[in-house]
């Protein structure tokens, strides 16, 4: 691995990328951002993450530094450069440079960092499944922006870590949203449920397919939250995301979810999926 960082319009070695201390993504956040996933050297469902980030960046305000056709391009000279088969395709936008101040400043150039991370997919996981706990969503009204504000994430994430978990379930007033870095569905008397694509939530490209996957097998769905009282009485919960896929979730603060065992439901899910990336 060549480790080359796409930095602007240019593709430079790390330690060529200076990063000005008043980057407003290091003082304030402020910035947006996606995680792409490549199989055997293609980038997976890019449109939808470049229309994400467009939608992301047109919500905080953001003037993205290049037309998203330019960035597509410049992405994937990224990848050729890299040679990367396997793993993720880390890009994000800060609103640009400038004197610390809250308010956006006058004629900020907005700054494209990416770079990619190899690694291949989480087969343990996705065969056993992992444990997940609960704990309440403390995140901001607008979940639904895939900001570099990632602290209620973090915060959530290294709880689960801390408690032997892969995953934090969220509780919004007694519902679940989301996991702190993945969508969460729950199977209840044979219907898929999943949160609402609102500003709740991040609208996950893995949870659209696995709707999609759902309703092509003819699973039964329903985008309405569970109460927490609800999950925990699921037959089968799982995890989606970018990297983790469709990832069975068989315990939830420390009792099995259904047998303990993943689930028939997410079985088909999962082989839907992997059909669906063509590998
Ligand atoms: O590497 C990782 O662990 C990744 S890569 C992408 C994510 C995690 N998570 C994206 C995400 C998220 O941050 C939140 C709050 N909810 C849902 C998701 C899943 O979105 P997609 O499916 O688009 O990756």
């Amino acid at each position: 691995m060549k480790e080359m960082i796409l930095y602007g319009d240019r593709i430079l070695k790390r330690d060529e990328v200076q990063i000005d201390i008043e980057d407003r993504a290091y003082q304030f956040g402020d910035g947006v951002y996606e995680v792409i996933r490549v199989y055997a050297g293609k980038p997976f469902c890019m449109q939808e993450h470049l229309e994400r980030l467009e939608k992301s960046a047109a919500a905080i305000r953001l003037r993205l530094p290049e037309p998203v056709s330019k960035i597509r391009e410049l992405l994937l000279r990224l990848l050729e450069v890299e040679g990367m088969r396997d793993g993720n395709l880390y890009l994000q936008v800060s609103r640009g440079v400038a004197p610390r101040n809250h308010a956006f400043p006058p004629d900020i150039k907005a700054q494209l960092v990416a770079y990619t991370q190899p690694s291949g997919r989480p087969v343990r996981e996705l065969e056993n499944g992992v444990r997940a706990i609960t704990t309440q969503d403390i995140r901001w009204l607008r979940c639904d922006i895939k900001s570099l504000n990632l602290l209620g994430a973090v915060l959530a994430k290294q709880q689960a870590v801390e408690r032997g978990a892969h995953e934090a379930i969220l509780i919004r007033d007694g519902f679940v949203t989301e996991g702190s870095s993945t969508n969460i569905f729950g199977v209840k008397a044979g219907t898929l449920y999943t949160h609402p694509a609102d500003h709740l939530i991040l609208h996950g490209i893995t949870r659209k397919i696995t709707l999609d996957v759902a309703r092509e097998s003819g699973i039964p769905v329903r985008e309405e939250a569970l109460a927490e009282e609800e999950l925990k009485q699921c037959e089968e919960v799982f995890l989606t995301s970018t990297t983790m896929e469709i990832c069975p979730i068989v315990e939830i603060d420390g009792t099995p979810v259904g047998t303990g065992r993943p689930g028939p439901i997410t079985r088909r899910l999962q082989e839907g999926f992997v059909r669906k990336i063509g590998i």
